[in-house]
């Protein structure tokens, strides 16, 4: 059995299915959850959530050692943090960064991640199915 998998999701994440629903959609991060976990099947993952920088840096060291592959969704942190970008520099396994919308069609301030440069893909703009779409990815490259 390879290592687990982590699907790391970054600030204002835990509010899905409240926040900002016809951007982010109506299901709740338990939901999101339960979507990943059903398309892993018997592969291990590592679902987890943070409003913290520091926290997805540490969970992002925490695969280094103990992961087979990393699904971000970063959140905010996509287009401000380069303390993650070094940290993900720093991952010898794939890369899949996450966005539920197509941060390409809103405003500008989404359109550059620091974390695209160290990614393997980007999916973004399929909505929460986006998150069981990567875990299908993730699972054939690190078979
Ligand atoms: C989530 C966020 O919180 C925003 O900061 C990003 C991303 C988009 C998403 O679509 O999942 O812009």
């Amino acid at each position: 059995m390879s290592k687990p998998i982590y699907v790391l999701n970054g600030p204002n994440l835990n509010r899905l299915g409240t926040r900002e629903p016809h951007i982010y959609g109506n299901d709740t991060l338990a939901d999101v959850e339960r979507l990943c976990r059903s398309e892993a099947g018997n592969q291990a993952i590592e679902f987890r959530q943070t409003n913290s920088e520091t926290q997805l840096i540490e969970w992002v060291h925490e695969a280094i050692d103990a992961g087979s592959g990393i699904i971000i969704n970063p959140a905010a942190y996509t287009f401000t943090s380069l303390a993650l970008f070094d940290a993900l520099k720093m991952f010898p396994g794939p890369i899949i960064e996450l966005h539920i919308s197509n941060i390409h069609k809103r405003e500008a301030f989404y359109h550059h991640s620091y974390v695209s440069k160290v990614a393997t893909a980007v999916i973004a703009g399929l909505g929460a199915k986006g998150y069981a779409a990567a875990i299908r990815a993730m699972r054939d490259l690190v078979k």
